[in-house]
């Protein structure tokens, strides 16, 4: 599949810009589980997939950069002097962003093209935009040889979408995209920035994610405003984030907040206890755990943090009754996407009839279904 993703970027790079270009393929992301824990300093359990974006770049000797976006046919032809995000960038403001940031580091960079395009569904909670960050600075990164780390590229990507995409998101998403290992998730401690592998395997079960095709509309505010509140609390708790927080400490200061506010903190404290117990149960073998966590994670998002949306909890519920599916919950931020499921392999094609249906019925709209690969992270191809 994403072969010919590549060759078909490959070619329209050339036909478009008339020279060879590096190629670069970056993935998109799931998460087991450990959501929005990531900007708390917390754990993370995330991989990198067999979907992403490919991205084709070369110098250029005109006055301007210029990027064609292949899927939308869209081109952005720019300048690299005094790089502002557009008022109404999409894609444009994730490139300009990485650009932006790699000169704030005093890099000076000449012009260059490139082609893109991906096929991560958009909107879906699988981070398209943290791969498409990635594959720029990683492309710029080989075109310049400007010998910036892995760890420095991600931190250029997050920088991109706190200051571009007005997102400010925690390491998560960059980093898997980056840093992705075949077949394998990485228990991630945001705080190190520092990963372990874990192989995966479910003996009888896979993971499937069945995507809402819903993205509701301030998801962005609600995501930036959660992370206030949690920043408020560390500050009122006098810790560097909540991370360092026990359900104890949080009580002392219960009457000082308000009980939304309890809640979502008393989520994130109870969430990022649960990345490590799922560890350990991905050690021991422990499947019928494993889903078990998948659902108490999916309850705290729903009723606690309040980032759940009808459709999420519509798809998470519907499993709740069928024996073979271990567990499910929402994936990523929120507000829509996708969930992600941990059900028997014999059982896959049954749900996926039924539950198209289901939420067909509800809805009158259809869901999508996906079965990915945990795949390597950003490189050259
Ligand atoms: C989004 C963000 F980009 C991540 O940093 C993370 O916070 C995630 O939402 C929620 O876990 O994908």
């Amino acid at each position: 599949m994403n072969k010919k993703l590549i060759k078909e970027v490959k070619k329209s790079f050339k036909s478009h810009f008339k020279t060879k270009p590096l190629i670069v393929f970056s993935p998109g992301r799931i998460n087991l589980i450990g959501e929005h824990t990531d900007y708390n300093e917390g754990f993370v359990f995330p991989a990198a997939i067999n979907k992403g974006i490919a991205l084709a770049i070369q110098k250029s000797t005109s006055k301007k950069s210029k990027v064609f976006a292949i899927n939308k046919e869209e081109i952005h032809e720019f300048s690299l002097d005094k790089i502002q995000p557009l008022e109404n960038g999409g894609w444009q403001n994730y490139i300009l962003g990485v650009v932006a940031e790699i000169q704030k580091k005093g890099i000076v960079l000449d012009n260059f093209n490139i082609a893109f395009a991906g096929n991560i569904p958009g909107g879906a909670g699988m981070s398209s935009s943290a791969a498409l960050e990635n594959s720029v600075v990683f492309g710029l990164n080989s075109l310049f040889n400007l010998s910036l780390s892995k760890k420095e590229m991600i931190l250029i990507s997050q920088n991109a979408e706190h200051n571009f995409a007005g997102v400010k998101c925690g390491i998560m998403d960059q980093y898997a995209s980056m840093f992705g290992k075949k077949e394998s998730a990485l228990l991630l401690d945001c705080r190190t920035v520092t990963s372990k592998t874990f192989k995966i395997d479910f003996n009888n079960y896979k993971l499937l994610l069945i995507n809402t095709n819903v993205k509701h509309d301030l998801s962005e505010s609600a995501y930036n405003n959660r992370r206030e509140v949690c920043e408020k609390v560390s500050h009122l708790l006098k810790i560097d984030a909540l991370r360092d927080a026990t359900r104890n400490d949080l009580d002392k200061v219960k009457s000082d907040i308000s009980e939304e506010d309890y809640q979502k903190c008393l989520y994130i404290i109870q969430e990022n206890e649960r990345v490590q117990l799922f560890s350990e149960a991905i050690e021991e073998n422990n499947i019928v755990s494993l889903g078990e966590y998948l659902y108490k994670s999916h309850n705290g998002l729903s009723t606690k943090y309040n980032v759940s949306c009808k459709e999420l909890d519509f798809l998470v519920d519907s499993t709740r009754e069928n024996q073979k599916i271990l567990g499910a919950r929402m994936m990523g931020g929120g507000f829509g996407g996708c969930t992600i499921n941990l059900i028997l392999k014999s059982e896959v094609k049954n749900f996926k009839k039924d539950i198209s249906q289901k939420f067909q019925n509800k809805f009158n709209r259809a869901c999508s279904i996906y079965s990915v690969k945990l795949s390597k992270g950003t490189r050259k191809v």
